[in-house]
């Protein structure tokens, strides 16, 4: 049995529960219980406020967890990355009132910042050689320059939309962080085991993001420029067809890249082609 920490509510809530849904991993609705087990994988979810998790997996109290870098990195506790999930992306950045000028980081000397996340902040201040005032507020911090609270702010931007709104500019962009899965030093071989299932789910089920699976009918004399145009591809699938000389080419395709290939496919002959969404790939 492995324990993992989840955010109760908030941005990462809903995007952990259905990463482990897609893992084969259904989390009962246990919003109103701190503590629920999965009946099909030998884990317990334990839901708790964001700020809580890095010490609640440091101490043990969880095996691992999900939670943004961010916390990680102001909370300083002693836990280990096992995988960086993808979503949850932002930054913490240094944003001042938009009228003022701004020429470097030496502009904050003398100031009053504002921010939940003062560990980071004095870091980054230390390092700069700057020498300001920093005001820990635990939310709202957009507002402090407004009402007088502070000069600054260093907070989470992810659109810059809030800044915006709050007649701010973002001058710095001192933390890139996106969720992540942590885990405890001291795991058991067993919870080991079960954390390296875990990860080769959810590998699998990030893998297999923006992948189509793409049919086609191909005369059989293309099916190696078609090879040579798909150099991802190890091996594609190919099935004769009744008509003489074709057969059907079975391939996965990046959605990204997924028009200019089909471009290309037509080019050297691809007909009917049938583009389908791909559910996992399990490598
Ligand atoms: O209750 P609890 O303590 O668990 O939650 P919380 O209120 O502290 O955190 P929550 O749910 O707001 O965010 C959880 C995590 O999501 C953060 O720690 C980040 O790792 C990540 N994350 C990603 C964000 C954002 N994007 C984000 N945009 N966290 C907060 N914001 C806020 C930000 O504080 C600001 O108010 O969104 C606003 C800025 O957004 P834009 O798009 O206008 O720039
Ligand atoms: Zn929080």
């Amino acid at each position: 049995m492995i324990r993992l920490a989840i955010q109760a509510k908030g941005r990462l809530n809903e995007k952990s529960v259905k990463l482990l849904a897609d893992a084969g991993i259904q989390v009962p609705d246990g919003k109103r219980t701190l503590l629920t087990q999965c009946s099909d994988f030998p884990i317990e979810i334990l839901f708790l406020r964001d700020d809580d998790i890095p010490y609640a997996v440091a101490s043990g109290v969880a095996d691992i967890g999900i939670v943004g870098e961010n916390e990680v990195a102001e909370k300083g506790m002693s836990v280990e990355t096992a995988f960086k999930l993808g979503f949850g992306k932002c930054r913490i950045s240094l944003a001042i009132p938009k009228g003022d000028e701004y020429n470097g980081v030496s502009y904050f000397n003398g100031k009053r910042v504002a921010t939940s996340y003062p560990e980071i902040l004095g870091a980054y201040f230390k390092e700069q050689g700057v020498n300001a005032e920093i005001t820990t507020i635990a939310g709202s911090v957009e507002i402090a320059p407004s009402v007088g609270m502070a000069d600054a702010i260093f907070d989470i931007v992810s659109s810059g939309g809030t800044l915006v709104s709050n007649g701010l500019k973002e001058v710095e962009k001192v933390f890139y962080s996106e969720a992540v899965l942590i885990k405890n030093k001291n795991l058991s071989e067993k919870q080991l085991a079960i954390l390296e299932q875990l990860i080769f789910r959810i590998d699998s089920v990030l893998g297999s993001k923006g992948l189509k699976y793409v049919l086609m009918n191909l005369p059989q004399d293309k099916v190696e420029d078609v090879v040579k145009m798909l150099p991802g591809m190890k091996s594609p699938t190919v099935l004769p067809l009744a008509k003489e000389g074709w057969c059907s080419l079975h391939v996965v395709i990046k959605e990204s890249e997924l028009w200019q290939r089909i471009e290309e496919l037509k080019g050297l002959g691809a007909e009917d082609i049938l583009v389908l969404a791909l559910e996992k790939l399990i490598r």
